[in-house]
């Protein structure tokens, strides 16, 4: 499928408060925001027609706009994050998406859900369960799933944060995956682009109408990625993963 819109939000300043176990230090604010106009550029570059957020100094991880929605081509599905510091964001997210989709859904307590734990390969959404996703929250999303003629499953992800900071699909069948996810049997299926465990971070690496971003400093993904015939594009993401956050988080796409 192609993506024609995309959704961010510029990084708050608070950013530096955001929710991290990385034990990399506090993201540089000044940096994050040059490396987000690249993130944006790299997406209006792909044809995306980018709407750019302000930022929410209230909310210090809400650039990582990613875990609020799941946005598929038949329906939207506004999530519950299993943050506590994270639930508000929605509330604004909700109405910026319903200037694109005319119903939304929405996961519910007991439910928790982050869309960074989903993981979408054409109509079939895998969904990880993590400490931000619950068992709730996945049945409640594969069921609207199934009421909209896709599909969904669960897995669990062990210590990771989301599923995609371990696996991603690239299309094609293809699927980039850590040593984690390599060989797991849901993934059966897939062609396998190994990731090896010193560069598990480029493994949140994103798929856009043809062209894979990539972060900078992973050179063996980023050949086996281009061995698998696709065109690359390289960003820095230095003070995101700061805060745990990749290439799919900043963004949703649709
Ligand atoms: C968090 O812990 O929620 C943020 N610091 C990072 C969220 C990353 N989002 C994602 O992987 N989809």
């Amino acid at each position: 499928m192609l993506f024609t819109k995309a959704i961010v939000r510029i990084p708050c300043k608070n950013m530096i408060e955001g929710l991290s176990s990385s034990k990399l230090g506090k993201p540089d604010f000044s940096m994050a925001l040059i490396q987000h106009q690249e993130y944006v550029w790299a997406l209006q570059d792909r044809g995306l027609a980018v709407s750019i957020l302000l930022p929410r100094n209230d909310f210090p991880d809400s650039t990582f706009v990613e875990d609020t929605a799941l946005l598929t081509p038949h329906l939207a599905i506004i999530t519950n994050p299993g943050a506590p510091s994270r639930k508000g964001e929605i509330a604004s997210m909700k109405m910026v998406i319903h200037d694109f989709y005319e119903t939304l859904e929405y996961i519910r307590e007991p439910g928790t859900l982050e869309a960074g734990d989903v993981m979408m390969c054409g109509d079939h959404y895998f969904i990880g369960l993590s400490e931000r996703t619950n068992k709730a929250g996945a049945e409640q999303l594969i069921s609207l799933l199934e009421s909209n003629s896709m599909s969904g499953s669960m897995l669990e992800i062990g210590d990771m944060l989301h599923l995609k900071s371990g696996v991603s699909c690239l299309e094609n069948n293809n699927l980039l995956a850590t040593e984690h996810f390599a060989n797991h049997p849901a993934f059966s299926n897939f062609n396998i682009i190994p990731v090896p465990d010193e560069e598990s971070y480029a493994a949140n690496s994103l798929w856009i109408n043809g062209t894979v971003l990539v972060p900078q400093g992973y050179p063996i993904t980023l050949e086996r990625i281009k061995k698998a015939a696709y065109k690359t594009v390289v960003l820095d993401m230095s003070e995101f993963r700061k805060l745990d956050g990749g290439l799919s988080c900043l963004s949703l796409r649709f």
